[in-house]
């Protein structure tokens, strides 16, 4: 209704409206309140948004077209691909003074070459889809994560997605070979040709990963895909700490050369959430254990299993006290049913109740002391709170969630975003990062603004200013506004409600 009303009072957007329902017909343009609600709340349902229209382009001309037009009457674009953001990032505001453009209907493999290694995908590529043509061409794309059959090229491409391979392959920034990219003034950056070697200066397409639609609408990427997998050996193991943990994946890395792709640790208080809430679920391991590790090795077509060298270094690790159980799995559906429970992990906790995220990152070495040390004082701080973080130990980068005590009604709005200034303060002060692979969207954007090294919060607005002078790129989305203000300071008993954007969950 307020939107109605808003283009009623301004002829100029409803000019706009128009010319853009002409321009992309009906399946590229709607208005109707039911189509567009699914896409105007975020994944963890904490961010309402609204738009007065969504737009879904079926290719670049139509994208350049409506920069264009939108560049010209002023008014902002929130892309979005999947809509599985962590941090809100393509959820509009809830003004209703953007668009949102939504890259699913661009979702052709423009093509696929075993013999070059490569694949040029739309944006609106499904992770899922692309494993699928890739396997079908005897290669592979070595990123995955738990939303594959939602999450798009083109997001993955925006938030420098990491994911559970990482330890191998690198995050997006190391899979992108070539980009095709609308600029904010409408022009077309054109560089899909996968150059090794390329020294023009800026360069641009790294500009654009990462930028969450803040300086541009990624339109398709040139992506390289690797040789397939002739075998794989998954492993799930029991063992003390998350130093120990750390032990073993050196281990197992010295046993098994490259094998290694991923290396995903999980306490007992995750395992158990997943087992509680997760139908189907299973515990891998007789025993309790403290910790868990799920480990994942493969060789190619050609070489032999991997299975043996890793079963004999899992043997090792038992002998000398590194860990306290494992079973290697024993077909290829036990060892979906080990991953399942690793990438089931979000959805427990969220069925579980309120908790504080984080998605921090410190130098791989301290993560195993910085993980119970933060912790013991997470929970000393907050009394009643619970940690539980896991993921990605071998990338230095764990999901450091704070369970609320209980069901605590308004926690998340009262006493989350001190908790989460809390964390952040521990995770800067020995110089690691408050997001490692979810990127800051809106959610953590104030936080952003709060510890952020003026240097780079100076450059990215600066970049901001020069490429979107007219802010019409998603914006309130990764660049802090100067002078953002800061959440409350911490004080004991500090319960000052704060909005929702402060709450780091
Ligand atoms: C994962 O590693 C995802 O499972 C989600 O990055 C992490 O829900 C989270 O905190
Ligand atoms: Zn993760």
């Amino acid at each position: 209704m307020l939107n109605c009303l808003g283009i009623m009072a301004n002829p100029p957007l409803q000019h706009l409206l128009e010319r853009l329902s002409r321009r992309l017909g009906p399946k590229g343009f709607t208005r109707d309140p039911a189509e567009l609600a699914p896409w105007l709340v975020d994944w963890r349902k904490r961010y309402r948004g609204a738009a007065a229209a969504m737009l879904s382009p079926a290719g670049t001309d139509e994208v350049v077209e409506i920069v264009r037009l939108c560049a010209e009457a002023r008014v902002p674009l929130v892309p979005q691909g999947g809509n599985s953001s962590m941090v809100a990032g393509a959820t509009p505001s809830a003004d209703g003074t953007a668009l949102l453009l939504s890259m699913r209907r661009m979702n052709r493999i423009r093509s696929i070459s075993a013999a070059g290694s490569s694949a040029v995908c739309e944006a609106g590529v499904i992770l899922s889809n692309l494993h699928e043509a890739a396997a079908a061409v005897g290669q592979r794309f070595p990123l995955s994560l738990g939303a594959k059959g939602s999450a798009t090229i083109g997001g993955l491409i925006s938030t420098n997605a990491g994911g559970t391979q990482v330890l191998r392959f690198g995050t997006m920034r190391s899979l992108v070979q070539g980009l095709e990219a609308v600029l904010p003034d409408g022009s077309l950056f054109s560089s899909l040709a996968p150059l090794k070697k390329d020294n023009r200066g800026y360069d641009i397409k790294q500009l654009m990963i990462g930028a969450e639609g803040t300086l541009g609408i990624v339109t398709a990427a040139n992506l390289r895909l690797v040789e397939a997998v002739g075998s794989r050996s998954v492993a799930w193991i029991g063992l003390a700490s998350p130093e120990k943990a750390l032990g073993l994946l050196r281990l197992l890395e010295n046993a098994t050369g490259e094998a290694v792709e991923s290396f995903e640790l999980v306490p007992r208080s995750a395992h158990d959430l997943v087992l509680h809430h997760i139908a189907g679920t299973r515990p891998p391991l007789p025993g309790p254990h403290e910790w868990h590790v799920l480990v994942e090795a493969t060789a190619p077509m050609a070489a032999p299993s991997p299975e043996e060298a890793l079963g004999r270094a899992l043997m090792a690790a038992l002998e000398n006290g590194v860990i306290e159980d494992a079973a290697i799995a024993s077909s290829e559906a036990q060892a979906e049913a080990f991953w399942r429970i690793r990438d089931s992990i979000s959805e427990a906790e969220q069925k579980d109740g309120p908790a504080a995220k984080h998605d921090i990152s410190v130098e791989i070495a301290a993560m195993p002391g910085f993980m119970v040390e933060a912790a013991a004082a997470v929970e000393g701080r907050f009394p009643g709170a619970r940690v539980i973080a896991f993921g990605h130990l071998g990338d230095g980068n764990v999901h450091f969630n704070v369970r609320a005590p209980g069901d605590a009604p308004r926690w998340l709005e009262e006493q989350a975003p001190q908790v989460t200034s809390f964390v952040h303060d521990l995770v800067m002060a020995v110089g690691g990062s408050i997001s490692a692979e979810h990127g800051i969207g809106q959610m953590r954007l104030s936080e952003l603004a709060r510890v952020g090294d003026p240097a780079r919060l100076g450059a990215m607005r600066a970049i901001k200013r020069a490429l979107d002078p007219h802010g019409i790129m998603n914006p309130g989305k990764l660049v802090p506004p100067a002078g953002m203000a800061a959440p409350p300071p911490l004080r004991p008993g500090n319960g000052a409600a704060s909005s929702s954007q402060e709450n780091g969950g």
